[in-house]
């Protein structure tokens, strides 16, 4: 049956660097126009992370993220969600304080402590633009992207009961959809829920078709008619797996946080790109694209009006 597909585009993140793409919004005027095309491009949800203006290093700084976020805000009316995740380099608190001021419409909500490898992209470069870049990914191989349960039921709480924040319940792994459900039945989150199925990054599930229909089938079984799902695959599986979860009744998240290509494997020169790219295969398909309100219906959010004044 025809129906609303929600694009997320998150376009920036924190796990490709400066070197890898020149194409990587850096700058608050950049992932300001990077948000803005995307959502014309026909995204209605804006995932966002802050970088650093000067070196581009992921950044947790509220004022990095007022670089941009009224800039967005005063040119779409997408829905701006805002990262918990950060980078798993960052403190809770850091990674928390962007969202405790303005109390967003959505908030990503990582579903548990992992290994969060991106190491191997090392090798495939030599002339790096910053020291930094290096050093973030080699570090990844004795952190961990910590997410307690502790963690996730404050974020719950805070962001969640008293701030009326919804999340994109992010599962990296099978386990990640027990803990959802697990809060599912202690009631301490409601339908609709969202949840982005996290497929090929090193330390969770990896980006297969077999991957993505065996989370369905335990998202399905363990969380029943309460959630509405998305896919997001990490590199070259962006795109065929957000492919494959339209199909299969979902919703889609593209952007340069997850992937720096475009089938068949050329750089994307923008995250306006990836969308139209995805959005050309929904249509195809017979599906249209939500509009930031009916994405807003769709996932139940409290509104624009709700949120904090950006300041
Ligand atoms: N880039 C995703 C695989 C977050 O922002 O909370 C992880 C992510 C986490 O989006
Ligand atoms: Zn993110």
């Amino acid at each position: 049956m025809p129906r609303k597909v929600i694009i997320t585009c998150a376009v920036t993140g924190s796990i490709y660097t400066p070197t890898m793409s020149e194409y990587l919004p850096v700058t608050g005027p950049e992932i300001a126009d990077a948000s803005i095309g995307a959502a014309q491009a026909g995204a209605s949800i804006i995932h966002l992370h802050a970088r650093d203006p000067e070196s581009g290093r992921p950044s947790a700084s509220t004022e990095h993220f007022m670089n941009f976020i009224p800039v967005i805000d005063q040119a779409s009316d997408a829905v701006l969600n805002i990262s918990t995740g950060g980078s798993s380099l960052m403190t809770l608190d850091q990674r928390l304080a962007t969202a405790r001021h303005i109390s967003p419409e959505m908030c990503s909500l990582n579903m548990g402590s992992m290994n969060f490898g991106i190491f191997t992209l090392k090798q495939r470069y030599d002339n790096w633009k910053h020291d930094w870049e290096p050093e973030l990914l080699d570090a990844t191989r004795k952190t961990t992207f910590q997410n307690t349960y502790e963690d996730i039921e404050m974020i719950l709480a805070e962001l969640g009961q008293q701030g009326g924040s919804k999340f994109e319940f992010e599962c990296y792994d099978m386990g990640h959809i027990e803990t959802l459900a697990y809060y599912l039945r202690q009631g301490m989150v409601k339908a609709p829920l969202y949840v982005q199925f996290v497929l090929g990054v090193m330390g969770g599930i990896g980006a297969s078709p077999e991957n993505l229909m065996a989370m369905k089938a335990s998202a399905d079984r363990l969380l029943g008619d309460n959630y509405q799902f998305s896919v997001l695959a990490a590199g070259k599986h962006q795109i065929p797996l957000a492919t494959m979860g339209v199909i299969l009744g979902g919703n889609v998240r593209v952007g340069l946080e997850d992937s720096l290509t475009l089938p068949p494997g050329r750089m994307a020169t923008s995250n306006a790109e990836q969308v139209e790219k995805i959005r050309t295969i929904i249509e195809e398909l017979g599906h249209e694209v939500a509009k930031p309100d009916e994405a807003r219906e769709m996932l139940e959010l409290k509104g624009r009006d709700k949120v904090n004044r950006y300041s």
